[in-house]
């Protein structure tokens, strides 16, 4: 497990809060309140002295969080004898009132009142520059930039518009030019390393395939219900469906050099987004799955006839069919062959499963593969929660899906809770055997039994491999609220 380094306490003040007994934040903050100079402040950035952060006028000793930090010690690392401010509004996902409720533990004291001055460092906006964005869309955070159409609108149409496909920025969106635009390629060994420009890529064979992208988050809600989690806050919405261009990824790889010979190597991609450390967004997938011509992995350049938006990875992004939206690199400057998944906090220490009971004090997250394939998925669109719909008869819609290319085969409703069932009409394009990477529509009209005052609608969808929903989310509850695809429910009442 990680060590969990104590503060050592040199600081007179500190002292007396700090014992031997290593006494936790919370105690100490309740203790008479402590005065720490800037200064003192600015020399406790390791683990030997403490790391010490501020925040408005509080000081906080988080040494012992900077393991557990959900973004990566190195980020929280950055603030480490300063204050958050700064980086908070660039990782805007802080400014919630859990956030400020778990730093509180920490709290060692105040900033001596001479040293509050105006803060110095130039906050400037890394947002300033996003691109302007659909007003139908649900943002679950402003910055970096995260929403998910409403219900309603998403199964409005088997293909999503761009404008509300749902998007998932970890980052501020790069501003890339398409003339010096290029993607570098490293060349197997005794292949030739590659930097090709927009044109180079669609001189390759172009395909066209249709592709449902889900956040591994997609209905983390409905987990945080269960027990809190640490992410953002999706609905059922986290999910899109397109129709995307571009060159094979496997005829790129080809022409580099790289054939299937280290079947346990990893293709990994770097984004051109990246934050104040350079560190971009990074992910991988199987060679084996990059070289299959059957995958039919994308490096793709157009969404729905469009070049690709900049939310969606303008110009260039990998379409992974079949598999988390995680591995899906937008804005696509660096593709390499390793032996190892590429080293991104996104790959190893995030977008993995565990079971209920690890908590973030006991997770270890080198024991969990990275997700890649997702488990069937459906959820209800329309009614929505809480609605009120007519006596007579009731029209259920909502969508189903599953990783790994496995058609979906049926999806069950339930009008009574899960009681009795009827199996929906799907729509949408033909489900290819093993290439069934887009998602069926589902429609239900049933009759309200009469005298019915509310209804407690279900449904589940069954894959090619008879994969089925489980029941309820708490026996897959997960600390970071991933693969959240229980029945979905929703309760409506019957207008009288
Ligand atoms: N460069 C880069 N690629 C990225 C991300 C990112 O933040 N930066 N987010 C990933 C995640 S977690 C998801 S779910 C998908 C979302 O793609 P979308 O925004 O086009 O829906 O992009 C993936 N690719
Ligand atoms: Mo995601």
């Amino acid at each position: 497990m990680k060590p969990r380094t104590l503060a050592v306490c040199y600081n007179a003040a500190a002292a007396q809060s700090c014992g031997p007994q290593a006494p936790t934040g919370l105690q100490a903050a309740q203790e008479s309140t402590h005065i720490y100079t800037k200064e003192e402040v600015s020399s406790h950035t390791s683990p030997e002295t403490g790391i010490w952060v501020t925040l408005g006028s509080e000081v906080f000793d988080v040494t012992e969080f900077v393991d557990l930090h959900p973004g990566g010690p190195s980020k929280l690392m950055l603030a480490a004898g300063g204050p958050l401010e700064p980086f908070w509004a660039l990782y805007a996902v802080h400014n919630q009132s859990h956030v400020r409720e778990l730093l509180a533990q920490y709290k060692i004291g105040e900033l001596n009142p001479e040293d509050k001055v105006a803060p110095t460092v130039e906050t400037s906006d890394p947002y300033a520059d996003d691109p302007v964005r659909h007003p139908a869309l649900k943002v679950n955070s402003q910055r970096p930039f995260n929403a998910e159409p409403p219900p309603e609108l998403l199964t409005e149409n088997y293909i999503t518009p761009n404008p509300i496909f749902f998007t998932r920025n970890h980052l501020p969106v790069p501003n890339l030019d398409p003339d010096t635009y290029r993607l570098h390629v490293v060349g197997a060994p005794g292949g030739q390393s590659l930097s090709l420009s927009l044109d180079d890529l669609h001189n390759f064979p172009r395909y066209e395939i249709t592709v449902t992208l889900q956040c591994a988050g997609n209905r983390r809600s409905e987990m945080t219900q269960v027990k809190e989690v640490k992410g953002l806050e999706w609905r059922t919405g986290a999910i899109s469906t397109a129709r995307w261009a571009g060159a094979r990824l496997c005829d790129v790889l080809a022409q580099a050099g790289h054939q299937l010979c280290e079947t346990e190597a990893h293709v990994c991609f770097e984004g051109l987004d990246s934050d104040p450390t350079g560190t971009a967004y990074g992910a991988s997938i199987p060679l084996a799955r990059a070289m299959d011509p059957e995958a039919e992995v994308l490096l793709a350049y157009e969404m729905n006839g469009q070049p690709l938006p900049r939310d969606h990875g303008f110009p260039v992004r990998v379409v992974v069919p079949g598999v988390v939206g995680a591995r899906h690199v937008k804005w696509l400057g660096r593709v390499s062959v390793q032996p190892e998944e590429s080293y991104s906090h996104w790959q190893r220490r995030d977008y993995k499963g565990f079971s209920p009971s690890v908590d973030w004090d006991t997770v270890d997250f080198d024991s969990a593969p990275s997700i890649q394939e997702l488990p069937v998925q459906s959820a209800i669109t329309e009614p929505r929660d809480g609605e009120t719909v007519e006596s007579g008869e009731v029209t259920i819609k909502g969508y189903a899906w599953s990783g790994g290319g496995r058609a979906v085969i049926r999806v069950d409703v339930s009008l009574d809770g899960g009681l009795t069932w009827q199996v929906a009409k799907l729509d949408g394009e033909e489900q290819r055997p093993r290439k069934a990477w887009a998602w069926c529509l589902w429609q239900l009209k049933a009759p309200v039994p009469p005298g019915q005052k509310e209804l407690n609608i279900v449904c589940k969808a069954v894959d090619d491999g008879y994969n089925v929903q489980p029941d309820t989310v708490a026996p897959i509850w997960n600390l970071r609220g991933v693969l959240s695809n229980a029945w979905h429910r929703v309760h409506v009442y019957v207008s009288p």
